[in-house]
């Protein structure tokens, strides 16, 4: 990797960082990611089949509609906490989100 591409590495992965997770296998990679509260989440589905997601919590309930192949979910986690987010198709998937 070059300079340039680790400095560019860097700035990607600062405060104002996108976060991203993909859907493959039935699983969410990685199972787990730290954000800070107003920050957005993009889920993407890389797999040949549709999720359905969705997130039940005191601070946030979240239900998305039917998730095609390659179509990306945002999701917003507005306060402080640990949230699971799970599939309505797949109930083994989990997504733990820590948000400080
Ligand atoms: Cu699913």
């Amino acid at each position: 990797m070059s300079a340039a591409a680790v400095l560019a590495f860097g700035i990607a992965h600062g405060a104002d960082a996108a976060h991203t997770v993909t859907q493959q296998g039935r699983a969410f990679h990685p199972g787990e990611v730290t954000l800070d509260a107003g920050d957005a989440l993009t889920i993407h589905n890389r797999d040949e089949f549709i999720h359905q997601i969705y997130v039940k919590s005191d601070s946030l309930n979240f239900d998305s509609d039917e998730q095609q192949p390659g179509q990306d979910v945002v999701l917003k986690f507005p306060a402080v906490g640990t949230f699971a987010v799970r599939c309505h198709i797949h109930p083994k998937m989990l997504l733990t989100v820590h948000v400080k």
